[in-house]
């Protein structure tokens, strides 16, 4: 006998990040920088005088859960900031930063890179 009901499968509508509705152009933000793999575009609570935030444009949750076939973007992410300090006339002094995870300040479950400078920055951060 075959069970002739079997119950519906349905994907979840998996909701879009704040960060997937700005690459989309959903939300509005001040873009500096664009390319085929990622976006920066200032962050909304600045914490610096430049304060940039860098996604990629591949929804990756967090750092730790990026697979071995993200190497290159991760890669890219990184040459990106600092290609973009550079745009934003911050010459050698700047910070990047990564929180992963919740209790790590993490907010967004999007990957994102802070890129921090314009001010002086002690270490170790708070
Ligand atoms: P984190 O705490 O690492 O997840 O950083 C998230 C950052 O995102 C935080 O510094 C504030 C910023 N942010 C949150 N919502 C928005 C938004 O709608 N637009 C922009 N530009 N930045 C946002």
């Amino acid at each position: 006998l075959v069970a002739l009901s079997e119950p519906a499968v349905t994907t979840p509508a998996v909701s879009k990040t704040l960060f997937e509705k700005i690459i989309d152009r959903e939300l509005p933000a001040t873009i500096v920088y664009e390319d085929e793999l990622c976006l920066a575009f200032k962050d909304i609570h600045p914490c610096a005088p430049m304060h940039v935030l860098l996604v990629p444009k591949k929804p990756i949750v967090q750092l730790s859960q990026a697979a071995p076939e993200d190497q290159a973007l991760l890669g890219h992410l990184m040459l990106t900031a600092t290609k973009v300090a550079a745009l934003e006339g911050l010459g050698e002094a700047y910070r990047l930063v990564i929180n992963n995870g919740a209790a790590a300040g993490m907010s967004v479950s999007h990957l994102h890179l802070h890129l921090i400078g314009g001010r002086p920055l002690k270490w170790p951060p708070a």
